[in-house]
């Protein structure tokens, strides 16, 4: 007997769909899209079409397991979970009693981005008294940028683009990683408006554009200042929004007219006749939606860049959400009391911090060290930069490393102790989105497999066996839930919550549909960034990166390397599927020839922290001194053990301390 049940997609995407999966005896046979669902509408990307397998997987982890072999060996002992706890909590308080509780070092993303799964560690951790991560791998730049300028706005609909006549889409590769904005952006090109790509290379995305600007990696606050200053120079700013919505244009005006084009010719790439022609297409359109990725915040400057976009926007007037007009980063249609999940109210005292991509230098260098790390929702020995670092962390012999995970993944191997984790397949949580308004019930639609469990599950127990008494280790899932929804916000006035329940989804109030973001009077934009940091620039403007801009640095490793996503692997989820392929590299063949490098070769990478291979792609779709290597696959185990963050730096960005993924100066070379 076939049934359907519907279920939410927990990856960290920012489309969150209702999916149906196909349940026959109790097994899963297939996902699909929800047709109910309003962004999903019935569509699955290719990926998640198979994650059904993942529950059944060979790989699947489903028992708990004792390293027998050398740390990152891969060669484990199973045993029962009685063990595992006695084992787990005697280690827990023994490194306590020695050391303090900031020897423990929790390590988590968004694996699973179920409000309660994803952070469902951090009511122990504080109980505990562990040390506290800084959550900065992905969006830190982008969300510093846009609170310098936006604080407390929520992006636009992607609704409000259907009506544009120009979307922009700086900086992101919507065919890959917001897929289901595509069929909006199509829709408006039917009613005849234009696609223009921003980016250092021509993605798919930028291939299925109509217009496409090559721009110099880190170039993008350039561009949009030059923008800026051609609006300027032809008196096409939007003086009625500046002058009812906005603070401080005077500023930003004053170093716009000073700064030459020559400067944002060279900073951006870009020559002036195209950084004019750019905004002549958004004067002649004022229906304009900008949609601005995380992928140009992934450098040494990258707040800048969404800041001066930012500033773009304004001074075009988008935020009034006139008629197809709208500026999306990302949504924030839901809060909630964020103490009833991560319980911070628990921390005797506010715990040292530690920045999630100096995870290197924390498990090599710091004083005083880590003890323990627990990592979940997270496979740092992929994810997190300059891996050799993190791998000669994780081969401390004095580190006690507890990893609770579904499949196998590098970081697995390295585990002292290896915890079974289940899917969200098999869970019970609620679920948001940071690119749409709605908000999703989920409920296990096949019970867990082995002895896995949740992530709730797993540090309920563990604050249990703990000995913790606190109020919060006592509840069960559903309260959790419940006494989360009951302080949110942007909930309509009547709320059918067994339609809910049923898998109705409930549409944000936040979402302001054809409304000014800013009301003019509380809320305005200020071009001028309120805070107290004097090294932080005031207004949008040119500022310095850090390796690209190191000629010492340059002379060695002439290459440019960025390292975006790729379809078939969500950050380095799904690599298991992938397990004998090293990725490709695109090479433009003025680089190449040289070097004698054709497609198909394999070529090394490599700079002062490390090196990896890849298959070279000889193509123009990169510039000239531009490398791009896509997909996080994991340490190759038919070939060399190193991945593609071997060469990526633990630098933060000029704001949010977020990492930096694309700014990576490297050599190459040809292997064979
Ligand atoms: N299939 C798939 N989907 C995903 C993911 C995945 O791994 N695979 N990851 C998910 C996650 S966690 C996130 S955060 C999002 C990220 O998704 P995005 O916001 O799209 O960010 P990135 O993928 O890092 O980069 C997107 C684009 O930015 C470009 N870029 C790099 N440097 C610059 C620059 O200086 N200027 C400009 N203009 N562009 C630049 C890259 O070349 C790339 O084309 O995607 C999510 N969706
Ligand atoms: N070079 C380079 N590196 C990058 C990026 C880049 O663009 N380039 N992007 C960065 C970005 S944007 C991000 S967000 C990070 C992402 O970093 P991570 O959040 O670590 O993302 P994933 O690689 O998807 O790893 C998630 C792991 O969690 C596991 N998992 C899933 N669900 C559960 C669960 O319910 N419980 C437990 N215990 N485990 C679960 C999965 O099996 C998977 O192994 O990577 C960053 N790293
Ligand atoms: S990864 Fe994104 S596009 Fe794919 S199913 Fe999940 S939410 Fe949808
Ligand atoms: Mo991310």
């Amino acid at each position: 007997m076939k049934e359907f049940k519907k279920t939410i997609c927990p990856l960290d995407c920012p489309d969150r769909c209702g999916m149906i999966a196909t349940v026959e005896e109790g097994v899963i046979t297939a996902l699909t899209g929800d047709p109910e669902h309003p962004v999903t509408k019935g569509f699955l990307c290719s990926k998640m079409r198979n994650y059904y397998q993942r529950v059944e997987s060979s790989s699947r982890i489903l028992f708990p397991q004792v390293r027998v072999g050398k740390k990152g060996e891969g060669k484990f002992k199973r045993i029962s979970w009685d063990e595992a706890w006695q084992l787990l909590t005697e280690k827990l308080h023994s490194i306590k009693d020695e050391f303090g509780g900031e020897a423990l070092l929790p390590y988590s993303y968004a694996g699973n981005m179920g409000i309660v799964h994803c952070k469902a560690g951090f009511p122990f951790f504080h109980k505990y008294g562990a040390s506290r991560l800084k959550l900065t791998i992905c969006a830190a730049a982008s969300s510093a940028g846009w609170s310098a300028h936006c604080a407390g706005i929520s992006g636009s609909s992607m609704d409000q683009a259907v009506d544009s006549k120009l979307i922009v889409v700086w900086g992101m590769n919507i065919k890959v990683t917001n897929v289901h904005f595509w069929p909006y952006i199509q829709k408006a090109r039917k009613q005849g408006a234009k696609l223009l790509v921003i980016d250092p290379y021509r993605n798919i995305t930028a291939k299925a554009a109509d217009h496409y600007i090559a721009v110099r990696p880190g170039g993008d606050s350039a561009l949009a200042l030059g923008a800026i200053k051609a609006l300027l120079e032809t008196k096409k700013e939007n003086r009625s929004f500046i002058n009812s919505k906005t603070t401080g244009f005077e500023e930003l005006e004053a170093y716009v007219k000073k700064v030459s084009w020559q400067e944002l010719e060279k900073e951006s790439g870009i020559p002036k006749d195209e950084m004019e022609e750019f905004t002549r297409l958004l004067i002649q359109n004022p229906e304009v939606f900008f949609r601005i990725g995380i992928g140009l915040t992934r450098n040494s400057r990258g707040a800048m860049s969404v800041r001066a976009i930012l500033c773009l926007a304004a001074t075009l007037g988008l935020f009034e959400q006139q008629k197809g007009q709208g500026v999306l980063l990302s949504t924030s249609a839901f809060k909630g009391n964020s103490n009833t999940i991560d319980y911070e109210s628990l921390a005797e005292k506010k715990t040292r911090l530690i920045n999630m991509v100096q995870l290197g230098e924390a498990l090599t260098s710091l004083d005083p060290p880590v003890r323990a790390l627990m990592v979940y929702n997270s496979n740092p020995a992929s994810v997190a930069p300059d891996a050799s670092r993190v791998r000669q962390g994780l081969l401390r012999e004095d580190l006690f490393t507890v990893v609770h995970e579904q499949v196998m993944t590098p970081t697995a191997l390295y585990a002292d102790l290896l915890l079974p984790a289940t899917t969200s397949l098999e869970n019970r949580d609620l679920y948001n989105s940071y690119g749409h308004y709605y908000l999703a019930d989920g409920y296990p639609v096949v019970p867990a497999r082995g002895e896995c469990k949740s992530n709730f599950e797993l540090f309920q127990t563990l604050a249990q066996k703990m000995g913790y008494q606190d109020e919060p280790f006592q509840q069960t899932i559903e309260e959790r839930i419940q006494d989360y929804l009951s302080t949110l916000s942007g909930l309509p006035e009547e709320v059918d919550w067994e339609a809910f329940k049923q898998g109705a989804y409930i549409r944000s109030t936040a979402e302001k549909l054809g409304e000014p973001m800013f009301d003019g009077k509380e809320q305005k934009f200020s071009f001028v960034t309120p805070s107290n940091d004097p090294a932080l620039p005031k207004i949008a403007c040119l500022t310095p990166m850090t390796d690209r801009d190191d000629a010492n640095l340059k002379s060695r490793y002439p290459y440019y390397l960025i390292t975006p996503p790729n379809g078939k692997l969500l950050n380095s989820t799904f690599g298991e599927q992938y397990q004998d392929e090293i990725g490709k590299v695109l090479i433009h063949p003025q680089n190449a020839g040289p070097l004698q490098i054709q497609t198909g070769d394999l070529v090394r990478l490599m700079n002062g922290r490390g090196y990896t291979d890849r298959q070279a792609k000889v193509t123009d779709d990169t510039q000239p001194g531009v490398l791009v290597a896509e997909g996080i696959y994991w340490q190759a185990t038919s070939g060399i053990p190193t991945g593609i963050n071997d060469l990526t730096s633990q630098n933060v960005t000029d704001m949010g301390e977020g990492g930096t993924f694309h700014e990576s100066l490297v050599d190459l070379q040809l292997v064979k």
